[in-house]
């Protein structure tokens, strides 16, 4: 069949709308109508040309919902009709890691779908009979896709595409982040670094769950207000005090609980690890650094006690945990509505990237 895509042919450019071929699922597949899907920075960081796992041509995209519409052969838990978000972090309940309970890095397809490919290490897509890849699994910037069963989570079926689609990264990166990598419990202090798509959702994770102080840090004064009605009960401006670690160890008699770095720069990582308590602090990174970033701090931060850890998917088990998050949602546990500050069709998507980029969208939505 055909199908309306974004294409990325190469680092650096504006991806062009093409009428691109999408083959069938084949066993253990499914093919997805996608109805909506989100622009992450991810895409941004992976377009630019820093992912040293980012190939061209590819179709980008990996924060989308939509319908099942035909199902290959042996695939038993979707049919035609269902609603349901694609995971680029499956659950396959079967590989080692899945069955360890200790994480959620399904790796039943993890290498096929680093190098863009299905896990027969073809593509589904092509133009004028020439490959073109997939990305993250998802392919979301495609109207229609083709992703094995174990990387969908069945949603129910009254939940809004045009909001529920954030649900498939930012929203469950955020959130999990606090509740289910570090289980941040009531009463603590926390700080966020980056107040953009993911640390505002880091926030309202910190919230549910009763936290005492949120501290919101970000170079974009504009984010402030947000972060405000998100829970924020602190906000910092690192171009405005002269020692955001000491500023923060200051206002907490010694540092916070738990830090959550969401920018993807090292330097942050570092003032996020030492703004946390001797003894017990624990950082966790989320924001993804370019190819060949390092970190760094003294060995001494550890040995007193602090822990970095990092967190992808927020530790969601997609096909368990989405579903719950979509649930949250349609219960108004949680927000997500004013958070998607524009909402546009496929042929906007490179404004879209540039409203990301100056800091004018939270995220963008494309609607198909
Ligand atoms: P975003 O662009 O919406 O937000 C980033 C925010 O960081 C912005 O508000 C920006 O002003 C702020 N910022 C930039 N430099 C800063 C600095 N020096 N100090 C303080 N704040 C600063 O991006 P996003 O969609 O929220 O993504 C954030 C990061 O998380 C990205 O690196 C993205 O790739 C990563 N990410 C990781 C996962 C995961 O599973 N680990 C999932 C999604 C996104
Ligand atoms: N190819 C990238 C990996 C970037 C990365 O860490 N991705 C996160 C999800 S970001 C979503 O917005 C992730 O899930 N990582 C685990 C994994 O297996 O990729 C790079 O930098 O190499
Ligand atoms: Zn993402």
């Amino acid at each position: 069949m055909k199908t309306r895509a974004a294409v990325a042919w190469q680092a650096g450019q504006s991806l062009t709308i093409e009428e691109v071929d999408l083959a069938g699922p084949q066993a253990g597949e499914v093919l997805v109508e996608i109805k909506a899907t989100g622009i992450c920075h991810t895409d941004y960081y992976t377009l630019s040309g820093a992912d040293p796992e980012g190939l061209f041509p590819a179709i980008l995209g990996h924060e989308g919902a939509g319908v099942v519409v035909e199902t290959g052969a042996n695939v038993k838990s979707l049919k035609p009709g269902d609603h349901v978000i694609p995971l680029y972090t499956p659950e396959c309940r079967e590989c080692k890691f899945c069955l360890s309970r200790k994480t959620n890095l399904c790796q039943a397809i993890r290498t096929t779908q680093g190098r863009g490919l299905m896990p027969d290490s073809t593509s589904r897509f092509s133009l004028h009979g020439k490959p073109i890849l997939h990305y993250m699994g998802t392919s979301t910037f495609s109207n229609f896709i083709v992703v094995p069963e174990i990387a969908l989570a069945k949603i129910r079926n009254d939940a809004p595409f045009d909001k529920v689609c954030y649900i498939g990264c930012g929203v469950t990166t955020g959130i999990g982040a606090v509740v289910f990598t570090a289980k941040v419990e009531a009463g603590a202090n926390i700080a966020v670094f980056g107040l953009g798509g993911i640390g505002l959702n880091v926030i309202q994770g910190a919230r549910m769950v009763g936290a005492d102080r949120i501290i919101g840090i970000d170079i974009n004064p504009e984010r402030e207000p947000l972060a405000r009605e998100f829970g924020m009960t602190d906000f910092l401006n690192p171009n405005e005090v002269d020692d955001v670690v000491n500023a923060i160890v200051q206002m907490t008699g010694g540092g916070v609980d738990y830090s959550f770095e969401c920018t993807g720069h090292t330097g942050v990582m570092r003032q996020a690890l030492e703004c946390t308590h001797k003894g017990w602090g624990r950082s966790i990174i989320i924001g993804v650094a370019a190819a060949g970033a390092e970190i760094n701090t003294r060995p001494f931060q550890l040995v007193t006690g602090r822990k970095w850890e990092g967190s992808a998917f927020g530790g969601a088990r997609g096909r368990s945990d989405v579903p719950r998050i979509v649930d949250w949602y349609m219960q108004g546990k949680i927000k997500i509505d004013p958070l998607i500050t524009h909402t546009l069709k496929l042929e906007d998507i490179n404004e879209g990237f540039s409203l990301m980029k100056t800091g004018k969208s939270i995220r963008a939505v494309i609607v198909y």
